[in-house]
């Protein structure tokens, strides 16, 4: 059916479109297409219809409420030829329909009879990288940053910067944070950003547009101001020019992403302003040139309330109306940081005037690292379809992004992705899925877990249909596992400096609120940190709309997932299950370290179906998580044992 190749149009989106079809091709058919200056039968077209007259004819996309970026993919008659037409209002949706097209052929979909018409629910689907100018990446598990200084996108690291955009458009991701949350303030000096640009160059074709993280004192360190207060003319000033100097290299810059206030780095606060006078300072700035400034909402001052996770919450919604309109605000999946499970923040759904934006991450840095197999899919499915009843059932989390629970200008989400220089971009084979679930999951949130691994594993490891099943389900249940066997029942935190080992007994950092027996508060008398509104609560479940708050805050209703994380139990607590909770805590790390033994058995039973070295590779990853996973087991329970005081019970 699919012999010639029809791609018109000279610009730089068109010659990808073209090569990716040549190549992807090639790669899936066996042969490489003819390519036809005329439409004949079993022609594939794609383009958009201001670089192609043929799609232009076709008028396919008009009438379709896909947006700029959507795309069509279609069998049509056209001049009497069956042909396929990839078509979309813009180039970009064009690049993305192709990409998508080669997608499903990968992945054995059929396409006979093709009607698709896809496009993205959110605006903004964007990947965090928090690398360091020196080469390092904080919480980085994959070699050192992609990004080589002085940066010469003629080099030998040119391949590397046009696989990585590639892997973005793939996705349909269109924004990148080049630099870390903890910025360095040089990445806004003159030497650094002419060579940003030439990245910004680079990767335009492919529809990523550059964003870069703010420091807040940057007027002070780079401008040697005496302040950096955002009430200040000179600063006002200083940021004015900054921004100009940015947009007149790189015109289509994306903004700056900021961590103000927060573990340590300046922020308004400093002067006595607030977030939203710091964040409108930037918006000010940028907004001349249509920049966004996108202000982490991950500040937990120990001023505003002695429990962390409400800090948030209370600065930011008195503050809900007061930024600029081009500020969005990126709040992370659950009111803590990034644990393997927590309840979705409260600000989603409750900030009215506030466009929001969520922000998960995909480096695992709490989940395994590298180290361990863990499918993200599933967990940012929980997140996204987490109700938030902000205007009665069915305010997910998911419908709060896209802006149809309070109407939002601007959607978007962010994956923090810390890919680096390893040959497999993410440390471990596996962690790579969960770079491409991020992106379809930004797409698209509505996809579920399992559809977005059946299509990694298939492009990954082939058709097979064992392949399929035995990974699919190894990956589905990989979450739950590791939550198993390291924090389950809604525990959180129990980690030390590196966030990779137990460490229950951690009671001794910087701050408290940064050790571990702050948030599971074991003690003879019981475990568990009661953010109830009732006698010994601290109210947190307060923050939820009502419906949420009844659900935590009733321990008879309160899912068992978060028990822990909202209510302190006695150890005897009789569980749904009738095992004490003891028992039941007991039961959870045990069945989590031996379900990783299943998961080493599925791998260890297509050793005949993968590729040795990847095989060798990840074998020798899982047998360090089967390890790692009962030391989790032994560690933790022979630790909360000095509290409860009773047997841990045999397997
Ligand atoms: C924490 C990380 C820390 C980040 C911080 C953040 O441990 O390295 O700087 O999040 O998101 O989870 O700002």
């Amino acid at each position: 059916m699919l012999r010639y190749l029809r791609v018109d149009g000279y610009s730089a989106t068109t010659h990808l479109i073209r090569d990716e079809l040549r190549v992807g091709l090639t790669g899936l058919l066996g042969k490489p297409p003819t390519f036809s200056d005329t439409i004949r039968e079993g022609t594939l077209i794609a383009g958009s219809p201001g670089s192609s007259p043929a799609i232009a004819s076709m008028g396919m996309e008009r009438g379709l409420d896909i947006r700029p970026d959507g795309f069509v993919i279609r069998t049509v008659r056209h001049e009497n030829h069956n042909v396929i037409a990839i078509a979309s209002p813009s180039e970009i949706g064009a690049l993305y329909g192709t990409f998508h097209f080669l997608r499903m052929l990968q992945s054995e979909r059929p396409i006979e009879r093709l009607n698709i018409h896809e496009r993205p629910r959110l605006d903004l689907r964007m990947v965090n990288h928090w690398d360091n100018l020196d080469g390092t990446i904080e919480r980085g598990y994959a070699g050192r940053s992609l990004w080589k200084w002085p940066i010469d996108v003629k080099g030998d690291q040119r391949g590397r910067y046009l696989a990585y955009a590639r892997a973005n458009a793939s996705l349909g991701i269109n924004g990148m944070v080049l630099n870390n949350v903890n910025a360095n303030p040089r990445i806004l000096d003159g030497s650094y950003l002419q060579q940003i640009e030439k990245l910004a160059a680079l990767w335009r074709p492919y529809g990523l547009r550059v964003y870069l993280s703010a420091n807040f004192s940057a007027p002070v360190t780079l401008g040697r101001l005496a302040s950096a207060d955002p009430l200040d003319p000179a600063v006002i000033e200083w940021w004015k020019k900054k921004a100009d100097e940015i947009y007149a290299l790189i015109p289509d810059f994306g903004g700056f992403l900021v961590k103000a206030n927060s573990e340590g780095q300046p922020g308004p606060r400093d002067y006595g302003r607030t977030h939203a006078q710091g964040a409108n300072l930037l918006a000010n700035a940028l907004a001349p040139h249509k920049g966004t400034v996108i202000w982490r909402a991950f500040v937990y001052d120990e001023d505003i309330d002695p429990d962390r996770a409400k800090r948030a919450y209370i600065e930011f919604m008195k503050l809900d109306g007061q930024f600029r309109p081009n500020v969005l605000l990126q709040i992370k999946n659950g009111p803590i940081d990034f644990q393997p499970r927590e309840p979705f923040h409260p600000l989603f759904g409750a900030l009215k005037q506030t466009p929001v934006i969520a922000e998960v991450q995909a480096t695992q840095e709490y989940l395994g690292q590298a180290k361990h197999l863990v499918y993200l899919g599933t967990m940012w499915k929980e997140f996204l379809e987490s109700d938030t009843q902000a205007k009665g059932p069915g305010s997910t989390v998911g419908r709060v992004l896209e802006g149809s629970v309070n109407p939002q200008p601007v959607t978007g989400m962010a994956g923090v992705l810390n890919c680096g220089s390893d040959a497999n971009w993410c440390g471990h084979h596996f962690s790579q899925a969960n770079w491409y679930a991020f992106g379809r999951l930004a797409w698209d949130h509505t996809l579920s877990a399992e559809a977005i691994a059946n299509e990694w594993i298939r492009q990954t490891f082939g058709n097979n249909p064992k392949v399929i099943s035995i990974l699919g389900e190894m990956m589905m249940a990989s979450r739950e596992i590791f939550v198993n066997y390291t924090m389950p029942l809604g525990l959180h935190h129990l980690i030390g400096g590196d966030h990779y080992a137990p460490m229950p007994w951690n009671a001794e950092a910087q701050r408290r609120d940064w050790t571990a027996i702050y948030y599971h508060q074991a003690s003879p008398e019981g475990i568990g940190f009661d953010r109830t509104r009732g006698g010994g609560g601290d109210k947190a479940v307060e923050q939820y709309f009502p419906a949420v708050c009844d659900l935590f805050d009733n321990l008879a209703t309160c899912p068992e997932r978060f028990l822990l994380w909202f209510h302190r139990l006695p150890w005897n607590h009789v569980m749904p299950s009738g095992r004490t909770l003891w028992q039941e805590l007991c039961g959870r790390y045990q069945q989590g370290a031996e379900n990783v033994g299943r998961l080493q058995e599925g791998w260890m039973a297509l050793t005949p179906l993968i590729d040795q070295q990847r095989h060798r590779e990840v074998a020798a990853r899982l047998a360090i998580q089967v390890a790692d996973a009962a030391k989790w087991r032994d560690q933790i329970l022979a630790y909360f044992q000095r509290f409860s005081g009773m047997p841990i019970p045999a397997v």
